[in-house]
């Protein structure tokens, strides 16, 4: 588990300036044993603190500074976040780690030999005064813009020879011994090169560590390691359960969806990483409700996806077995012992192993794991399955390395076989594990284009997706849906999806369509229309931004036809840094597009910083072709107005 908490989530920022007052930072709640409980029901080992960010604020009470809880109202300057971790961990069992950010905007000497100092003496406080450390995370951003103890000035560092890590790096060992210190270059784990949950297919732990240090540019190799790499570092995948890394609740409707974070675990775990989960604390001090309903959701279906090994103590077979010895024998791979493993000769490095299952068997996880103790070897693979009396190539993949999990096709069969194809060295297989995941039932995603397209998507497509258009509730008996289907007015659209095997059903997804937005055109402001158009496209991921000098600001759409419009609906910018989020306005209905009359509805829109979800608001009817949505006032007065959809509710 990964928690960002500090003053960014007093101030609502992702990147604090440094300038914060520590009066800011006040939780009414905190508990970091609640934080720690999450991580270890949901099956972590560790959590890593951010004690620093890029705003300087410490979480500890630093000699070496007065940004720091100790001039915080919180406990009256008497609190220490990190002892409260570290309290917490011990008494759960989970290892502690800490985030100490090299960036420090609020520092005077930021980007001279004495911030340096500074560093160091704040690295030997974390590791000398709360036990052990199991990682030290070590953030690539750094230089730019800042406080600095009042200069308020853009500092730019040389990243790669500033900090001079190899010092410091040799501190942090020499205090803790054990400790995995985290960076773009390692030196023990790597990052993966992107935020987003996922690491390469490709995924060697060997890296050519020498090329990288903490902001290096070449950062996107990082995802796929090196084949020739001369250092040992995996990779570590940090990735947000919420777009942000901190809490700001208008991200509470944007918590990852229990099919997105399975593939962040199945794109990180089962791909030879670790992954590095992060929560949000809130300003209670608290891992929201909302993140911890998501988290548990995933441990249990993580739990259900592996619960049987199917070809636990079954017969195995290899086309090769090292000086024909028992201690290689093709059969380790299934004894459930990590130290064992099948291995073939010294210059053999493609070969094959057959498992045989007894009866047929339905599977669609298969997990492998090299022997990682004496390197990662293996190129290149297939997976094969023997189905209806002939073998089938069901998979084919690059590296396995520590751990490897592919999802498949659901497949019956009465033998698989693994063909390694190419490896740097004769293979060593430690473990090989066969599932039979069940359906994720979550309901049905209901969506539909500019041309009124409607498209459903399960969660797993081996589903069937049953879906009415009248309202009533789907099942079996309801149209089964293959492809996308065209519709023009308004509807209600019910899906489920269901599994045949299991019987089993999800819960069911509603949608309701107004008229489609086919024809539709923006007419003012002016724009490029491939842009403007985003705003009614009936796409909520993509919008329509347009700067203004000032308020009011126009915007005018062309329905196409005339209709008897009861209601406007309003969907703000959803992406992670949304702008022009409409506040107050006022909102027109006319026939020629001229004569507008008095506004149809007018006011303010509730609570839009912190929930910018769907608006939907009715007035009496009128009749017309053009709307006209006047903005009186956006969010924090932003000189923008964003649409990431406009829509019209009819009678
Ligand atoms: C990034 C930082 O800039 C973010 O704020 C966050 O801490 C993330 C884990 O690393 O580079």
């Amino acid at each position: 588990m990964f928690v960002h908490f500090n003053m960014n989530t007093f101030t609502n920022l992702e990147w604090g300036f440094g300038s914060e007052s520590p009066g800011l930072f006040n939780p009414t709640e905190l508990d970091c044993r609640q934080w720690v409980r999450v991580a270890a029901e949901a099956g972590m080992k560790g959590i890593i603190l951010t004690a620093k960010h890029h705003d300087g604020f410490c979480l500890w009470p630093s000699k070496y500074t007065e940004h720091s809880v100790k001039n915080s109202p919180w406990k009256n300057g008497q609190g220490d976040v990190v002892r409260e971790l570290a309290d917490a961990c011990s008494e759960y069992g989970l290892k502690m780690g800490l985030y100490l950010s090299p960036w420090d905007r609020n520092h005077a000497d930021y980007g001279s030999a004495e911030y340096i100092t500074y560093y160091r003496n704040q690295v030997n406080e974390l590791l000398t005064q709360y036990g052990e450390v199991f990682e030290f995370w070590i953030d690539g951003a750094n230089g730019g813009t800042g406080y600095y103890g009042g200069a308020n000035e853009d500092r730019k560092v040389d990243r790669k020879i500033y900090y001079d890590w190899p010092v410091t790096l040799k501190q942090v060992k020499d205090l803790q011994p054990d400790i995995i210190i985290f960076s773009d270059a390692g030196p023990d784990a790597r990052w993966c090169g992107n935020e987003s949950g996922w690491t390469g297919e490709t995924n060697w732990c060997p890296l050519r560590r020498d090329e990288f240090w903490p902001g290096s540019p070449f950062y996107k190799q990082l995802t796929s390691g090196h084949e020739d790499g001369t250092h040992w570092v995996p990779t570590e995948i940090d990735v947000s359960i919420r777009p942000g890394w901190y809490y700001h609740p208008y991200e509470d409707h944007k918590v990852h969806s229990l099919p997105h974070l399975l593939d962040i675990y199945y794109h990180s775990v089962g791909r030879n990483g670790n992954l590095l989960l992060n929560f949000p604390v809130d300003n209670r001090g608290l891992i929201h409700e909302l993140d911890v309903e998501q988290v548990m959701k995933l441990a249990a279906t993580l739990k259900k996806d592996f619960e049987q090994n199917l070809v636990l103590k079954k017969k195995a077979e290899a086309s090769n077995t090292r000086g024909n010895s028992r201690k290689f024998a093709a059969r380790n791979v299934l004894d459930d012992r990590k130290e064992t493993y099948w291995s073939t000769d010294d210059g053999i490095t493609s070969a094959s192993l057959t498992i045989d299952l007894g009866e047929e068997v339905m599977f669609n996880r298969f997990l492998v794991q090299e022997y990682i103790r004496l390197g990662q070897r293996v190129k290149e693979f297939t997976l094969n399955a023997y189905v209806g009396g002939e073998w089938k190539e069901i998979a084919s993949a690059t590296t396995i390395g520590y751990k490897r999990i592919l999802r498949l096709p659901t497949t019956r069969a009465s033998m698989i076989r693994l063909d390694i194809k190419q490896a740097k060295a004769c293979p060593l297989i430690s473990n090989l594990e066969v599932y039979n995941a069940p359906k994720v039932l979550t309901e049905p995603h209901i969506s539909r284009d500019k041309q009124g397209m409607v498209s459903l998507a399960a969660a797993d497509p081996e589903l069937k997706i049953f879906y009415t258009v009248d309202g009533s509730g789907p099942g079996p008996a309801s149209t089964l849906y293959n492809e996308s289907f065209s519709v023009s007015g308004k509807l209600i659209i019910k899906a489920v999806a269901m599994d045949e095997a299991s019987g089993l059903k999800s819960p069911v997804s509603t949608m309701e369509f107004d008229v489609a937005k086919t024809i539709w055109s923006v007419l003012s402001p002016r724009d490029d229309p491939e842009i403007s158009s985003r705003a009614i496209d009936d796409n909520p991921s993509t919008s329509w931004i347009y700067s203004v000098e000032e308020f009011p600001a126009e915007t005018v759409v062309d329905l196409g036809n005339s209709y008897l419009v009861t209601g406007i609906s309003y969907l703000p910018d959803q992406s992670r840094r949304a702008s022009g989020i409409i506040e107050k306005g006022e909102c027109y209905v006319s026939e020629n597009g001229k004569d507008w009359g008095d506004p149809v509805v007018a006011g303010e829109l509730p609570n839009m910083l912190n929930s910018p979800v769907w608006q939907q608001i009715s007035f009496p009817e009128k009749r017309g072709r053009y709307l006209k949505i006047t903005v009186l006032k956006t969010v924090n007065d932003e000189k923008r107005v964003g649409f990431a959809e406009i829509g019209i509710i009819t009678r």
